[in-house]
């Protein structure tokens, strides 16, 4: 593939479309873009250097935290906060938020939210693991310390939202509310390159994500949607496919590539689903109906529109091809 344009040359092009753009959400963006060269950088030698495996620690979901994840949210933070143009940070391995109240900072504009290392007990197999990031604008006055309503808001404030994928190859895909585009990483020249402008969901697709090992724990309207992606229909001859990866980022771009629909149900196991409403399904909604998709938590329930109440709180998620979610939620309406 030919290299017309970086990261860098496309953001400050698409910067100019912003009147009021002052270079900051830029700034941003240079931040994530470094500390994801250095996590990509571990993620690579995970098998060889001591970088696989947990600390002996539980973040405030109780989940092991790797070692992974404790180096990625410190390279997140430290880019993040050496700009001066972030006053706080959300993220899933820290108990709460974090201030960056130094003289740099408190006058920053933007607050981020991330998931450092999504799915980051595969880094052990070498399965394909992310980070996911969202940025608001902040709520609380400029020069004084961030409060939690800089994080609580709702997914339709975000200014922007993107994941990094660490897979074959490591993508950074992004949207500021004008398309989502697609930036893959070249290592030997260290820069992430245009590959994959206005990347939209096909608005049909045939592939179905969920762990089906958690069936029979599922709502009926999920169970009977299941079952539906499941039979041979000799009128339309669907042919459904599942496909679970167990890692977020990685069912939602391919899912985002090929058409499809992924789905983490709450149930008697999680009652209120597992995925993390601020820093998970908020930027991967946001990106879905940018890219012409669709992402709810229920029925008639955007999940962009939901108004957070804690931090860490988890919503069921359901996000994908906008004729597949419909068909869910026709589901979910009739049977639960
Ligand atoms: P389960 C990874 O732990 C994660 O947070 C997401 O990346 C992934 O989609 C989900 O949990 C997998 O959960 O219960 O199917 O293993």
């Amino acid at each position: 593939m030919e290299i017309t344009k970086t990261l860098g040359e496309f953001i400050i092009e698409k910067q100019s479309e912003y009147p009021d753009a002052t270079g900051e959400l830029s700034s941003i963006f240079a931040s994530i873009r470094l500390a994801s060269k250095l996590v990509h950088r571990e993620i690579n030698k995970a098998g060889l250097a001591d970088i696989t495996g947990g600390v002996g620690s539980e973040n405030i979901q109780g989940e092991q935290q790797q070692k992974l994840d404790v180096y990625a949210n410190e390279r997140f933070k430290t880019a993040l906060a050496a700009r001066g143009v972030v006053c706080g940070l959300a993220s899933e391995e820290e108990d709460s938020y974090v201030h960056f109240d130094d003289g740099l900072n408190l006058n920053g504009k933007y607050v981020v939210l991330i998931d450092p290392v999504d799915g980051s007990s595969n880094i052990d197999v070498n399965v394909s693991v992310g980070t996911i990031f969202s940025v608001y604008r902040r709520l609380s006055p400029i020069g004084g310390p961030v409060t939690e309503e800089d994080f609580l808001q709702p997914g339709n404030a975000q200014v922007a939202a993107g994941y990094v994928i660490y897979g074959s190859s490591t993508m950074l895909v992004y949207s500021t509310g004008n398309g989502v585009h697609g930036f893959t990483y070249d290592p030997s020249l260290g820069i992430f390159c245009l590959s994959h402008p206005d990347m939209t969901y096909p608005e049909d697709g045939v592939i179905y994500s969920v762990n089906e090992g958690n069936y029979v724990h599922f709502h009926d309207g999920v169970k009977q949607y299941i079952k539906y992606c499941q039979v041979e229909d000799q009128r339309t001859n669907r042919p459904y496919t599942s496909r679970y990866i167990g890692s977020l980022v990685s069912d939602f771009h391919r899912n985002l590539i090929k058409g499809g629909i992924f789905l983490y149900p709450s149930s008697s196991l999680h009652p209120s689903g597992k995925l993390r409403l601020l820093y998970e399904c908020n930027p991967m909604a946001f990106l879905a109906e940018q890219a012409g998709g669709k992402a709810i938590a229920g029925v008639s329930e955007r999940v962009l529109d939901i108004n957070p109440t804690e931090l860490h709180q988890r919503v069921p998620f359901f996000v994908g091809s906008v004729n597949m979610v419909n068909k869910l939620e026709r589901f979910l309406r009739e049977f639960s």
